[in-house]
């Protein structure tokens, strides 16, 4: 960064100390993750000049030659990683791509049905204060109280009550399986679109250790950052039959030109994600999420669902004299990253929760495997039993230092 050292030490002084900080600690929050010195080298390059409005061979612009090349590199790869007729690479955020797929079907006043954000839904898949909430009629499902678990038996009766135009799955804190079979059965039952935001799971499904919802849906949906461990970005794929009116939501109607710099950090990353070592490391972060349930259900942890069979739990904490808000704060001073998250039944505000959300993407990135996951289970159980003891923070801080410098990130 010879040049902005220069021209910007301000800045400059703010991305190194960020560069230490995810050196340093351990990030634990499940939506983040670390790309490779390819994917990050191809969002600095020179693709940030061109405006590219339009889709490869159709532009509104000259000199689109490149920007043709990695758009349809990107697109390709999408395709052929999902099994999917048609991807659109350009949604500069999940939120975007969703907005895209609302629109493809819906008129303002229309009804939805989607996961209430406090039993891990999305905001954008309802919530009052986002736009899906506000322009949408909306009917949310949740998870049943005893298990922590959708309940199917609910989600059909309120779809077939409500009928609505589209039923929106796919969750932000949800650790099971979702079964994008049944979704579908019952979308098909209602009339319904079934829109799959995949945002979480895509790395997953990408690397076979989730059910794909490709022969369930009529659009998927996905952050390209999240498990897929591609740049901040977006992309809405479709049967061959959603194509264009999925490409004309993107592009004119909620958004200009294309940002193709991350486009191509997007077609690297899809690269990445077509090799057969993909496929381990998905593995590898679904099997650390079940190491770290098991270490911490065992010192007494409660987790929603009781378990995980994905890249995260959620720590219920209501059992504890404990907020989300604090556990987070307790377990930052140690070096380890997480978010205070709702709990299903919540009654605590977002700005307070009653629950933890913890991923492992990160961490199995950084080449962490079961022997990590136990000891950092321990120690997250460890603080959660006692997050004012200041002694036993700083001698777990140690110990997380120490760790991630035997995992190094920036090479
Ligand atoms: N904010 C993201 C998450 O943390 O899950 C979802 O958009």
């Amino acid at each position: 960064m010879v040049h902005l050292e220069s021209a910007d030490p301000l800045v400059h002084r703010a991305v190194l100390g960020e560069t230490s900080r995810q050196h340093g600690q351990l990030e634990m929050i499940a939506s983040e993750n670390f790309v490779s010195p390819a994917v990050r080298e191809a969002m600095g390059t020179v693709l940030t000049h061109k405006y590219a409005e339009g889709l490869p061979g159709k532009r509104y612009y000259g000199g689109c030659e490149y920007a043709d090349q990695v758009e349809d590199l990107a697109r390709t790869r999408a395709t052929k990683l999902f099994g999917a007729d048609h991807a659109n690479v350009q949604p500069h955020s999940g939120a975007q791509a969703n907005m895209a797929a609302y629109f493809a079907f819906l008129d303002p006043g229309d009804t939805i049905v989607g996961m209430n954000l406090s039993h891990g839904g999305h905001l954008t898949h309802g919530s009052p204060v986002n736009f899906s909430g506000r322009l949408f009629r909306v009917a949310a499902y949740g998870v049943r109280e005893s298990d922590g678990r959708i309940d199917f038996d609910v989600v059909r009766e309120t779809v077939l009550r409500e009928r609505p135009r589209l039923i929106v799955t796919g969750a932000s804190a949800y650790p099971r399986a979702i079964d994008f079979e049944t979704f579908g059965e019952i979308a098909r039952e209602a009339g319904a679109i079934h829109l799959v935001d995949l945002a979480h799971l895509a790395g997953l499904v990408a690397g076979g250790h989730h059910p794909s919802p490709f022969a369930h849906a009529d659009v998927v949906t996905t952050t390209t950052h999240k498990t897929l461990r591609g740049p901040r970005g977006g992309m809405a794929m479709c049967r061959a039959e959603h194509a264009k009116i999925i490409d004309r939501m993107v592009f004119p109607f909620i958004q200009g030109g294309p940002l193709m710099h991350v486009i191509a950090a997007k077609a690297v990353a899809l690269g990445e994600a077509l090799a057969p070592s993909f496929r381990d490391y998905a593995g590898c972060i679904v099997e650390n999420a079940r190491v770290l349930a098991r270490t911490v259900t065992e010192r007494g942890v409660q987790l929603v669902s009781g378990g995980t069979d994905t890249h995260l739990i959620l720590v219920d904490l209501r059992d504890r004299d404990l907020t989300g808000k604090d556990a987070e704060q307790a377990l930052e001073r140690a070096g380890i990253t997480v978010n205070k998250n709702t709990v299903p039944g919540e009654t605590r505000s977002p700005f307070v929760t009653s629950g933890l959300r913890i991923g492992t993407p990160a961490l199995t990135t950084r080449g962490m495997g079961a022997d990590e996951m136990t000891l950092i289970g321990g120690w997250i159980a460890d603080i959660l039993d006692r997050p004012g003891d200041a002694q036993r923070i700083e001698s777990i801080g140690r110990r997380v230092r120490e760790l991630c410098e035997t995992f190094p990130l920036f090479r």
